[in-house]
């Protein structure tokens, strides 16, 4: 039996540079969506709730070393393990906002050097996102807020080059968003944007693998 006809919610996933807002926004959409009368979540990815969660906070927070192959593929299992809770809300008509998902796994370790299609490959087959919002703004510019510098990634140069890896990643599924605007603003970009997207899903758009 094939229900891809079948009503249900969107996959729409928030990314980009450290301090870029995502967390900021996706609070905001949480809300809008809500006082709509959606039924939506609201995710982050990592979940640092679960086991494998836990080892990559502790990686974050350099509290303990790892390979960066083995981190990598922790970051992975962490999606994973989430996939088919994902699959069932959205099946029953949740909407489900995501902070970071696959795109931020490759761009951060392919930042690091790994090889960008050895990074993509674990994450084949996990949902694909109906909508991917890049909220854009330079790692000077995020620098300048608030609480930048206390994990193992927040570096400028660093951060430079995760925006190189950004750009390569870029799909039909992919917004860009004018992240350096006043918060009122960049939410007002982004609200007509997830509404036709959860317009969209809720007449029946087939779900789809990613990178497949
Ligand atoms: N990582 C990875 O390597 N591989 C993976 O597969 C995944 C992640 C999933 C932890 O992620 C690290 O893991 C992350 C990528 C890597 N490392 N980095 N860099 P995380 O999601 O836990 O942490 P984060 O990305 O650093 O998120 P964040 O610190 O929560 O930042 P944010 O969500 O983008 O921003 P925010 O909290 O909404 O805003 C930051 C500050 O800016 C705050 O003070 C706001 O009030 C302010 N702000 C927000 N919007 C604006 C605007 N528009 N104007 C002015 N000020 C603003």
């Amino acid at each position: 039996n094939n229900h891809s006809s079948d009503p249900r919610g969107a996959l729409i996933v928030l990314e980009g540079l450290d301090r870029c807002g995502k967390t900021s926004q996706s609070s905001r959409l949480l809300s809008y969506l809500e006082e709509l009368g959606h039924a939506v979540e609201s995710w982050r990815f990592p979940d640092r709730t679960t086991n494998v969660g836990q080892m990559i906070s502790s990686y974050l927070a350099n509290k303990s070393h790892l390979d960066d192959h083995t981190i990598h593929l922790l970051f992975s299992a962490n999606r994973w393990e989430k996939r088919s809770l994902m699959e069932s809300k959205l099946k029953s008509g949740t909407t489900l906002i995501i902070d970071r998902y696959s795109y931020s796994g490759v761009a951060f370790s392919s930042a690091k050097g790994l090889d960008m299609e050895w990074c993509k490959a674990p994450e084949i087959g996990l949902l694909a996102p109906d909508l991917v919002l890049y909220l854009d703004i330079s790692p000077e510019k995020a620098a300048e807020r608030g609480g930048y510098g206390e994990e193992r990634y927040e570096q400028l140069e660093f951060q430079e080059k995760v925006a190189e890896s950004y750009k390569t990643l870029r799909d039909a599924s992919w917004k860009n968003i004018d992240a350096t605007l006043p918060i009122e603003d960049v939410e007002k970009q982004l609200r007509e944007t997830v509404l036709n997207c959860v317009e969209t899903c809720g007449k029946g758009k087939p779900l789809s693998g990613l990178w497949l």
